[in-house]
This record gives C-alpha cells, sequence and structure tokens, in this order.
C-alpha cells in the first residue's frame, strides 16, 4: 500500500527500519533474555539524529509530528517491541512539556532529549491508581518557593534510566481530577529514588520501575501549565502517544507476520513447504489483512492528529484498541504457524507474543479505550 509519505518520513522510515534490521534484530533475544536496557542503541538512534523526530526544530528537532514518532516506533517494533520502548517511553515523558511547557522549560528540557542526551518518562500510575487516573496519592505541597512531592509512582516505563520525569500529583485533594498538578522532576533531585524494577512477561529490554518521592523538594518553576490542570496534561498527553502504541503494536504485528511468511516458505511438511496448504495461506492472508487495517487507522490518526485537530481521543483510543488487538492475533497466528517451533525461545515469535501482550494494557486497557469511544459516541450522537 503506498501511503503517500512525504520524502522526509520516507527517510525517517527507511532510517528506523535499517537500524532495527542491522542492530536491534541480532541481539532482540539477547536482551529480552537479560533484561537488558539499550543505551547503546539509543546511542545509534541520536548519532542518526532519530531520537528528536517529534521536538519542534527551535528546541533542537526535527520539527515532525505524532505521525514521524509512529514510523520510528513502528519500524524499531519490528524487530523489538522492548528495544524501542525506550524511544517511545521518552515521547510519551515529553509530550506533556512539548504541550504544556513554557519557552523556558522547553528551553532547558527539550534540546538535550532531541540529541538523545537525555531520556524522559511520565509518572501517572500507582498502586491505587492504574485505569481510574484520578485516583493519584502522590502528594505535591507548595512550600515557600519549592513544592514539595510525597509518593510513590508504579509500573514506569524508562524508570531510573530517563533523566527528566514528568510527575502528576495532587494539590488539592478536594477538587478531585481538578486537583492535580503536573511537574517536572530531575533524576538526582534529593528525595527522589527509584523501587523495584519489574520483572516482566514481555517488553523484557525496558526498564519498568517504581519512582519514589520522599519529601522530594523541585523549584516551583518545575510546575507544568498551573496548579489544578495536571489531569488535563494527562489525558491530553495520552491522547497523542496513544497512536504510538498504536504503532509500536502495528510493529510487533508486522515482524511476526514477516517471520510466518519465511517460515512457512522453508518449512516442509507432507512433502511440500507448508506455504503451499491452504490452511497456512487463509492465516497468513488474514494476519496480512489486519496488519494492513491497522497501518491505515494508524498513519491516519496521525494524520488527523498533526493537521491540527482539536480533540481526537476517540480516534486516538480507537487505534490503540485495533492495532494492539491485531498484534495479539497476528502474534498468536505467527507462533502457529510456526508450531512447535513457535513456542521454542530459538525462535523470535513466543517474544513477539508475549510483546504484544502490553499493548493492549498499557497507557489504558482496551477496555478504557472503549470507555472513551463509547462515551465520546454518545456525546456526538446528543448533539445531532
Ligand atoms: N482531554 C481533555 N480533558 C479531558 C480528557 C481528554 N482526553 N479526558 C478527560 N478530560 C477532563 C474531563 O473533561 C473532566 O473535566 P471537568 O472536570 O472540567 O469536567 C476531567 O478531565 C475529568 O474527566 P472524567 O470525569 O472523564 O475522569 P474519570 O476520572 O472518569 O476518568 C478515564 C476518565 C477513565 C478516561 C481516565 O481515568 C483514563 O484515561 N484512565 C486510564 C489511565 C491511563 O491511561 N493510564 C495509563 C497511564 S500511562 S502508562
Amino acid at each position: 500500500m503506498n501511503y503517500f509519505l512525504t520524502e522526509e518520513q520516507q527517510m525517517i522510515k527507511e532510517l528506523a527500519a535499517k537500524i532495527a534490521e542491522e542492530k536491534i534484530a541480532p541481539v532482540a533475544i539477547q536482551y529480552d533474555e537479560e533484561g537488558k536496557f539499550p543505551h547503546d542503541i539509543m546511542k545509534v538512534l541520536a548519532d542518526s539524529d532519530l531520537c528528536g523526530v517529534y521536538i519542534p526544530e527551535e528546541y533542537g528537532g526535527l520539527g515532525g509530528g505524532i505521525l514521524e514518532m509512529a514510523l520510528v516506533v513502528e519500524e524499531l517494533s519490528r524487530a523489538c517491541g522492548g528495544i524501542s520502548l525506550a524511544f517511545a517511553g521518552t515521547g510519551l515523558g515529553t509530550f506533556p512539556i512539548i504541550l504544556f511547557g513554557n519557552d523556558e522549560q522547553k528551553q532547558k528540557y527539550l534540546p538535550d532529549i532531541a540529541s538523545g542526551k537525555k531520556l524522559a518518562a511520565f509518572g501517572l500510575t500507582e498502586a491505587d491508581a492504574g485505569s481510574d487516573a484520578a485516583g493519584v496519592r502522590t502528594t505535591a505541597v507548595l512550600d515557600g518557593d519549592e513544592y514539595v512531592l510525597n509518593g510513590t509512582k508504579q509500573w514506569i516505563t524508562n524508570g531510573g534510566e530517563a533523566d527528566v520525569y514528568t510527575v502528576v500529583a495532587c494539590t488539592n485533594r478536594s477538587k478531585g481530577a481538578r486537583g492535580f498538578s503536573a511537574f517536572i522532576v530531575e533524576k538526582g533531585t534529593p528525595g527522589f529514588s527509584f523501587g523495584k524494577k519489574e520483572n516482566k512477561m514481555g517488553i523484557r529490554a525496558s526498564c519498568t520501575s517504581e519512582l519514589v518521592f520522599e519529601n522530594c523538594r523541585i523549584p516551583k518553576e518545575n510546575l507544568l501549565a498551573r496548579e489544578g490542570m495536571g489531569f488535563i496534561v494527562a489525558m491530553k498527553t495520552l491522547d497523542r502517544t496513544r497512536p504510538g502504541v498504536a504503532a509500536q503494536a502495528l510493529g510487533i504485528a508486522q515482524g511476526a507476520f514477516e517471520e510466518a511468511v519465511k517460515y512457512s516458505k522453508q518449512r516442509v511438511q507432507f512433502g511440500q513447504p507448508i506455504s503451499s496448504f491452504q490452511a497456512i495461506q487463509h492465516i497468513l492472508a488474514d494476519m496480512a489483512i489486519q496488519i494492513e487495517a491497522s497501518r491505515a487507522l494508524v498513519y491516519q490518526t496521525c494524520r488527523f492528529i498533526d493537521s491540527g485537530a482539536k480533540d481526537f481521543s476517540k480516534e486516538s483510543a480507537m487505534c490503540k484498541v485495533f492495532a494492539s488487538d491485531t498484534a495479539m492475533k497476528v502474534t498468536t497466528d505467527a507462533v502457529q504457524v510456526l508450531g512447535g517451533y513457535g513456542y521454542m525461545k530459538e525462535y523470535p515469535v513466543e517474544k513477539k507474543m508475549r510483546d504484544a501482550k502490553i499493548t493492549q494494557i498499557y497507557e489504558g486497557t482496551n477496555q478504557i479505550q472503549r470507555n472513551v469511544i463509547a462515551l465520546e459516541l454518545i456525546k456526538e450522537f446528543s448533539k445531532k
């Protein structure tokens, strides 16, 4: 399918694909087994100027949008859905600054993220605030010229590895979702430490950790937007980054599909390659249909967002649901095509199936996405 990418978008996609093929694919299984964070791959991305594809040019980026970010995530995820997350998780941590940071905050943080010198992370989730994001308990209290943070964030992608954290905390509990505020917290700030690193089913090359705040004092200049805007900062960020999760799912599915086709042409049973059997052909055809439909929805949603659309919660949620459900189905089918070999760790598809699962869960479970979609639909229809 021709998606009529611009010359620059095509170049970005091809460069990311080359890095994925040459640098990531050969080490993906090893990184998965060792749970090794991909600093060396991030260095390659930095040297190739890909870290800042979605960051405005005035702050050292390439000035692209969500589509450019998605193209990189898709290609890296084709080789490894865990390694790609060092890049995608940084995007999630950076968008609150791009969207709500003042010029000073942008000047201070974005150039180093764009150059790949620093990684970022986003701290919203807590033990009792998962799907119910308004359940955040971490507090931030203004004391003179500083906010004092107390609380623990859980399951934070890039936690411990990132240098810049955008964190949502409660500044006025009585106001519910309107009582949250968002802050920038730098690694190394006294009172800010990291808890246990999680041992995960998939995306094992990605680091997932707790963020612990114990009387952590940060300058009041690190408040993003205004007090009370934290929930909106989080929701507007997620509206922009859920297509990134969709792109990760798309890449994982594409990678699994390619492995399944390759294997089906090599594997001989009953005297012929299994690709000659209709039972296998139909599985491959269904995979290809679903992947192409995902890609069309992901790219179009990204373009819609990049066109300056004001409200796209529904579209963003739709592409996340569709692409992640597709990734789960396609990777499971890829294991099926490879049969017993597919179940073994020597072959790359069981890892892709494990990596795919998280895309149905994080940045809002697919059940939450369906809530968002349904509520928006009902709102739209009641206007008619
Ligand atoms: N953009 C702008 N504003 C939004 C918004 C969006 N996408 N979504 C909600 N808001 C606003 C609402 O308009 C409301 O504002 P008012 O108080 O002015 O009316 C406020 O935020 C609270 O919204 P709502 O009442 O819908 O909040 P709920 O507590 O019901 O939560 C869901 C809504 C479930 C959608 C939210 O909690 C969510 O997205 N949960 C999943 C969290 C998630 O993705 N976690 C993963 C963390 S990152 S890995």
